[in-house]
């Protein structure tokens, strides 16, 4: 039987990713919107004792600027009335257009607001506010993560903020200007022991340069990319767009790995090794996994990105 977009999620079923990431943005979810917000500023404490989030470059705040001037402008009440808001998905103006933006430049609005919390531009979380009891608990379980599963905890709580767009006609996306390539001269090369596939090994060296329009390339016309906890993001189009839009500056040290024929001509490979996001930089290696499909021509037909359970993980090359 042909391989189909579902039965290739299943290959190397035994990849136990971090669960523990969803299992508290669902219990984070349940929280009130002033709880949520204080919730993030505690965790956001917390991490930076050991972590520190990089600044944003001056290209990726453009799009939120006149937003944060807005901000800037209201009282204290106004303020807080805008960061519940995003926590509640209102259907506000605010929130519709922070809806069309990519993550990261939700991200970067965050951090400035942060930035003038602390500085006493922009309300702050009300000094000696009690946390509930179930949000300080979810806050223990967040601080016993690792800190590749705390961040991507925290970027998945400010993804998710604003007005629903599957609510919104009419959508359009607003993402920061495209990074280019790295010259050819500057280029690294990714080694992964037990895989010399050239489709793989060009994945992550192409992902690595920013090269997006090669990587593309890589991909079968109706290839599938799919993300830690998403759901498949489906033909070259959409995977693209994706590419250019959450991609940029990733470092990926892919480690070792495993190849092996499957029907049809098939192969599929199995990767696991470090991610490092430009956000926190070498501070944070994020332990992934890469389960590849690829078809009888060498192009991606399936790829799944998983942020393992633990570093346990990068050992297990198990199909
Ligand atoms: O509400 O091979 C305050 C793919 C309080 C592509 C705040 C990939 C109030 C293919 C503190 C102000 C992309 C899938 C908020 C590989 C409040 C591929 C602010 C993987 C919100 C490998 C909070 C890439 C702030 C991966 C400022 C796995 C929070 C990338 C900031 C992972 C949080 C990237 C930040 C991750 C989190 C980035 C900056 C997890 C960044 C996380």
């Amino acid at each position: 039987m042909p391989f189909t977009l579902n039965s290739a999620r299943n290959i190397f079923p035994n990849t136990l990713s971090a669960n523990a990431v969803p299992a508290l943005i669902t219990r984070f979810n349940q929280l009130s919107a002033e709880d949520q917000l204080a919730w993030i500023w505690f965790a956001y404490l917390e991490m930076g004792k050991t972590i520190t989030v990089a600044a944003p470059g001056a290209a990726n705040m453009q799009f939120a600027e006149p937003t944060l001037d807005e901000i800037k402008q209201m009282s204290f009440q106004e303020q807080s009335q805008v960061m519940c808001d995003l926590a509640n998905h209102a259907d506000t103006p605010i929130c519709r257009t922070y809806a069309t933006w990519t993550p990261n430049i939700k991200l970067g609005f965050w951090y400035r607001l942060g930035e003038w919390m602390e500085q006493g531009i922009v309300a702050p979380i009300p000094e000696g506010y009690k946390l509930s009891a179930n949000a300080n608990a979810v806050l223990q379980t967040l601080i016993g993560l690792d800190s590749g599963q705390q961040i991507t905890v925290l970027r998945n709580t400010v993804v998710d903020m604003g007005f629903d767009t599957s609510k919104m006609n009419n959508l359009t996306r607003v993402s920061e200007p495209v990074v280019p390539p790295t010259e050819m001269s500057k280029r690294t090369k990714v080694a992964i022991a037990g895989v010399t596939n050239p489709t793989v090994l060009s994945y992550m060296n192409l992902l690595n340069a920013n090269d997006f329009d090669e990587l593309i390339k890589l991909f079968a016309v109706d290839g599938a990319l799919q993300p830690p906890f998403e759901r498949p993001i489906v033909g070259k189009d959409a995977v693209l767009k994706f590419l250019k839009e959450e991609c940029p500056n990733l470092k990926l040290a892919p480690e070792r790995g495993v190849s092996e024929p499957a029907e049809d001509g098939y192969t599929q490979l199995k990767v696991t090794g470090k991610v490092q996001t430009p956000w926190f930089g070498a501070g944070v290696g994020m332990n992934m996994s890469w389960r590849f499909l690829l078809n009888s021509e060498n192009k991606i037909f399936f790829v799944a990105i998983d942020l393992l359970a633990s570093p346990k993980e990068l050992l297990n090359l198990a199909r």
